[in-house]
């Protein structure tokens, strides 16, 4: 079950990446440098962030990501993946400050 794991830590390092950084993360994972991710690349990067993901949770990971479908994780994926986990982490950090989208709510 590393693939929560290593999903969540995805999810942590693209929401909290400034959008350059996000793009030189991609690269990093994209070990190949061919412009996509493939499930293999992802294996190889989790072992270098001590996570050991399976060939198996690594395709869970990617077909999580693959926002197209078609089979890889291009950029268009990784903005769009790192786009809904700063939106996810927003509304959550925001419900528990007691904010609401037009300030604070009920005192
Ligand atoms: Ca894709």
């Amino acid at each position: 079950m590393r693939y929560f794991v290593v999903f969540g830590l995805l999810r942590v390092l693209t929401r909290n990446a400034i959008p350059g950084n996000l793009q030189l993360l991609f690269m990093l994972v994209d070990r190949s440098d061919d412009g996509f991710i493939q499930a293999g690349e992802i294996v190889a990067w989790s072992q270098t962030e001590g996570e050991y993901v399976s060939a198996e949770d690594a395709q869970r990971v990617l077909e999580a990501v693959d926002g197209d479908r078609d089979g890889s994780i291009g950029l268009d994926d990784w903005l769009v993946f790192a786009t809904a986990c700063k939106e996810e982490w927003l509304h959550e950090t925001t419900a528990v400050a007691g904010l609401t989208d037009e300030g604070f709510g009920d005192q």
